[in-house]
Order: structure tokens, then C-alpha cells, then sequence
């Protein structure tokens, strides 16, 4: 770490030793993989988004990364061991002895009802741990994303907002219209403790192909399926800095999408993220990531004289 730079941040009102944790969905599911994240350089960890019950996912094939570095596709289809696993693993969490990192945990009910009843279920337990609710999960067949649907999203975040009571977050889709950012903005503004957006889930329902065997690279619908890593850098950045421009002060953007080193995390804090997740790249290269994307941005950080994050978050200029 470069000597003199200091990578901590705040998201919804709680410390991060440091900016960088796991995008929702890698290295999240099970204990074991939770515990990876504790012992690594992250600085929090989110679980895997959790259903009311547990969920096997769609079919195998259903992640591959994709030639060249440009990125990955999956169609996992919400694998996960259901909400009273990632409730349980919270009640246990031990925030003395996990390096000061705060638990983000993951929600992605497949109705409002059953976002009401694990947030209640999570109420009741009175912890210490972020909920942030996935409106984002392009790969359950016959369940359309909610972040696309901004009338539906407006009542659920009607109904989930006052019965969360605390700051929360929410994780979405990537949108590309600039009337789309507007429109999204001027909801997430009603709701007081909204804390955060989560910008961006994977670009849902991309194709990729094998020219050798002629196949899709993922099994379940027919191949489609959400692209991350490098190959979505740049629909990630005008994301994070669209509502960093539009929200609310006080309101924060987390950034997710396209991180493969220091230099593209820098560009995340610059459009204004407050926090940096690392998806593809974590799943692909393993936990040490943390530790060598923490030191590029560091190294970058002290070669232009930064000392803090807040330095430069959101002051990307303009020619
Ligand atoms: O499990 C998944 O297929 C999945 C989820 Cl929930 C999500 O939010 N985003 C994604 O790319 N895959």
C-alpha cells in the first residue's frame, strides 16, 4: 500500500476499512466462501442474493468467462440456501473478529411478499448488517427484472421502504437511456432511507457463442444470459455517475462493473462511486485481487497527489 493514502469509506452511514468488496453472487453462497471473504483484503462482503426458500439455480453450464478478458456470462438463475442461512450467518457474524468489515446482505425475494417477509424476518433479529434488495436478477425464466419495470419498482420500494425502517440499498439493473435515468432517480428520491444504489448488475441477456462447436457458452435459456467484466466498464461508469448526478445529497452509488485493476476503480470512485465491488474479475483470479487492486489504486492515488478518497469521488471533468 502506498504510503500516505487512506482507501476507507462510508456507505449508509457505516465504516469500510476499505472501498473494495465482492459483487453480490461471487464467492458469496456458502459459509466457507463467506469466511474466504473475511480472511481476505475486501473491505466488507455482501452474501449471494437469497430467496425466501432455497434455490438450486438454473442447469449447468451456467458461467463461463469469455476469451480474451473482455468478461463473463452467467445464467446461475439464483442459486442460494435460502434467506434463514444468510440470516443465520448475520446473527453469528462476529464484527470484533472479521477486521472491522460490515455484512451486506443480499436480497432478491420473487414477489414484494416475499421481500416483506424476509426484511421482517431480518427486522425481528435487530442486527447490525445492510440490507440492500436486488431488483436486478436478469436470469429467472418467467421473472422479468423489477428495475425495468418503474411503476412496479415505485410500490415495492413503497411497501419495503417504511418496513426496513433502516438505511438500506438496492442493486440495478444498468439502464441506457438518458429519460431512463431521470425517471429512476426521481423515484429512488421519495424514499428517505435509501441509502444507496448498487450500479450495475450484469448486462442481462447477452449471447455468446463458440465458433468451434457452433454452441452457446451457457446452458439455461437457450444461452442468454447477464455479461460483466471489462466488456461492461463503461455502461457501468455512466451508471454509477448518472445518479451520482441525480440522486439526492446524501444518497450514495456504489460502483460494480468492469473492474480488472486500480485504473478502472479509479474511474469508479471519479464518476462518483462511494464503494467499489469486484465480480468477475474476484471469480476468475481469487481473493488476492482485493489485495492488488487495493495497491494499484493506491499507487495511482499517490502519484496524483491523492490522499483520500474523498479527493476526487465524482469530480470527472468535462473537456
Ligand atoms: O443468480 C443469478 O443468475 C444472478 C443474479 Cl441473482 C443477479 O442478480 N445477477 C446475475 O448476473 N446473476
Amino acid at each position: 500500500m502506498a504510503a500516505n493514502v487512506d482507501l476507507s469509506t462510508n456507505v449508509a452511514g457505516v465504516k469500510l476499512p476499505n472501498l473494495f468488496y465482492n459483487a453480490s453472487g461471487v464467492m458469496c453462497q456458502t459459509e466457507k466462501e463467506l469466511n474466504q471473504l473475511i480472511e481476505s483484503d475486501s473491505g466488507a462482503l455482501i452474501t449471494k442474493s437469497a430467496t425466501f426458500l432455497p434455490r438450486e439455480g438454473n442447469p449447468s453450464p451456467r458461467y463461463t468467462a469469455l476469451p480474451n478478458g473482455i468478461g463473463s456470462i452467467n445464467s446461475m438463475g439464483l442459486p442460494n440456501e435460502g434467506y434463514e442461512y444468510y440470516l443465520n450467518f448475520a446473527k453469528n457474524y462476529n464484527y470484533n473478529n472479521s477486521k472491522g468489515k460490515p455484512l451486506f446482505i443480499s436480497l432478491s425475494g420473487l414477489s414484494v411478499q416475499d421481500n416483506v417477509n424476509m426484511i421482517t424476518a431480518f427486522n425481528d433479529a435487530d442486527l447490525p448488517c445492510i440490507l440492500e434488495v436486488n431488483f436486478s436478477c436478469p436470469n429467472v425464466p418467467g421473472k422479468p427484472q423489477l428495475g425495468y419495470d418503474f411503476e412496479g419498482m415505485e410500490n415495492a420500494l413503497t411497501v419495503l421502504a417504511p418496513l426496513i425502517k433502516k438505511p438500506f440499498g438496492i442493486k440495478l439493473p444498468p439502464y441506457f437511456d438518458i429519460a431512463h435515468f431521470d425517471i429512476a432517480a426521481n423515484i429512488f428520491n421519495k424514499f428517505e432511507n435509501l441509502a444507496y444504489v448498487t450500479c450495475i448488475n450484469s448486462v442481462g441477456n447477452g449471447l455468446a457463442i463458440d465458433v468451434e462447436t457452433e454452441q452457446v457458452l451457457v446452458k439455461p435459456k437457450d444461452g442468454f444470459g447477464g455479461l460483466g467484466g471489462l466488456m461492461v466498464l463503461n455502461t457501468a461508469l455512466a451508471n454509477v455517475n448518472a445518479f451520482y448526478r441525480r440522486l439526492s445529497p446524501g444518497k450514495q452509488v456504489i460502483g460494480v462493473g468492469g473492474v480488472t485493476s486500480g485504473k478502472e476503480a479509479f474511474m469508479h470512485v471519479l464518476a462518483g462511486a462511494s464503494a467499489v465491488q469486484i465480480g468477475t474479475t474476484l471469480k476468475e483470479e481469487g481473493e488476492g485481487c482485493f489485495t492488488r487492486i487495493s495497491k494499484e489504486l493506491s499507487e495511482i492515488m499517490a502519484s496524483k497527489g491523492y490522499k483520500t478518497l474523498d479527493d476526487f469521488r465524482g469530480k470527472v471533468k468535462t473537456p
